[in-house]
């Protein structure tokens, strides 16, 4: 059956502005903690998005800007320390309710559990990150709105792989022509595109400029009747906000003029 079952959320940039406020302030505190001068500026860290991962960011990070770098002999352990110590800060920085859940996000997961559609995750960062997420930002037991949560390492090949919502739609035993992917990059849209899923893209500070050829719409947010979206890509909607109508709709291909 061809109809609309489930939403697959990614997490950092789409759930929340988790990475300039966030991750980033937390791999620098891990960083500083360890006695290392390396420090990931707003727009360093923009550049070093494009490889996704906190572990191989590091790496790629120290091949690309300081490839003189002393390597300690256990250099796996080594990177999997620091970033085992972001995670930590990054807990602490979620814990004080300092990022907060995207415009439109806790509407529209409301609207979906009510309409009964069937929610998960595909992300490439950690489960207990994205579990420290859902519970202070949604609610306390945020997580279990989810059916599926895809996370991490649990598939080798991270984005822009396929393989994450691949993995998603596999537990859901769903065809990805049954559910709609939400992103916030190019490399998670050439993940979810790659899975065969329809796209719909809400753009951020670090990744409005990104390519997101094939996704089936692409706007600045997911709006409010209040807060209207701004269309960047897609059909012209007469709407102000993506709502579970507007889904129905955008899956059926008719999309509304
Ligand atoms: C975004 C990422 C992640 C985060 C950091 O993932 O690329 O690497 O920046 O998280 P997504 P980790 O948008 O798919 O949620 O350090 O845990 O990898
Ligand atoms: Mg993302």
């Amino acid at each position: 059956m061809r109809e609309l079952q489930a939403l697959i959320f990614d997490v950092d940039g789409t759930l929340a502005d988790t990475e300039r406020d966030g991750h980033r302030v937390a791999f620098n505190q891990a960083f500083a903690d360890a006695g290392l001068t390396w420090e990931w500026d707003d727009e360093l860290y923009g550049e070093l998005l494009g490889v996704t991962g906190g572990k191989e960011r590091i790496r790629h990070y120290l091949d690309t800007y300081l490839p003189d770098f002393k390597r300690p002999q256990a250099y796996d352990a080594f990177v999997a320390g620091l970033h085992q110590a972001k995670n930590r800060v990054y807990a602490e920085l979620l814990a004080t309710g300092g990022i907060p859940l995207r415009p439109g996000v806790r509407r529209l997961l409301e609207e979906a559990r009510a309409a009964g559609l069937r929610l998960a995750i595909a992300t490439t960062t950690s489960p207990e990150n994205v579990s420290a997420l859902l519970t202070h930002a949604l609610a306390v037991d945020g997580a279990a709105w989810f059916e599926v949560i895809a996370a991490g390492d649990i598939v080798p090949a991270k984005k822009p792989a396929p393989d994450i919502y691949t993995w998603a739609l596999q537990q859901m035993k769903l065809k990805p022509e049954q559910a709609l992917a939400f992103e916030d990059s190019e490399n998670g849209v050439r993940s979810s595109l790659g899975a065969g899923l329809k796209t719909i893209v809400t753009t951020n500070e670090y990744t409005r400029t990104h390519n997101f050829s094939g996704a089936v719409l692409v706007v600045d947010q997911l709006g409010a009747p209040d807060a209207p979206f701004k269309i960047m890509q897609g059909p012209v909607l007469h709407a102000t906000h993506v709502d579970v109508a507007l889904l129905h709709k955008i899956h059926a291909d008719g999309v509304p003029g």
